[in-house]
């Protein structure tokens, strides 16, 4: 990928990532808006968009299937959208993340 003064194939604008916080059931709706919002705006159609919520650790949080539904995640059209739940406390599912970066990586 070449370090951060090359050309990178992504730059922070193009959305490829997008963290929440799984157990904040005040604040997903305003990620939700946030997200929707720079999808729009972005010009970079196509990359593809992973969404991953974190705290999954924690008992209230909402279930992978709960947060795609509760960020609209269906509505994003023209790219292909993941959605993991992680822990980074407890470094869970952070190889499902690697892989999925890595398998993009030289797309
Ligand atoms: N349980 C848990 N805590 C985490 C995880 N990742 C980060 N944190 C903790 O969450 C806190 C930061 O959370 P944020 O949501 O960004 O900050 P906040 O909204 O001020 O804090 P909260 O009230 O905990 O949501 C820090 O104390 C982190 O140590 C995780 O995967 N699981
Ligand atoms: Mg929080």
């Amino acid at each position: 990928m070449g370090d951060v003064t090359d050309s990178p194939k992504y730059d922070a604008n193009d959305l490829s990532r997008f963290i929440v916080d799984s157990a904040d059931r005040e604040l997903l709706p305003i990620a939700r808006d946030e997200l929707h919002a720079l999808l729009e705006k972005t010009v970079l159609d196509g990359i593809p968009l992973l969404v991953l919520g974190n705290k999954s650790d924690l008992e209230d949080k909402l279930s992978v299937d709960e947060l795609i539904e509760e960020m609209d995640l269906r509505a994003v059209s023209h790219r292909e959208v993941s959605c993991y739940g992680i822990s980074a406390k407890e470094e869970t599912n952070l190889d499902a993340v690697l892989q999925w970066l890595i398998a993009r990586a030289n797309r």
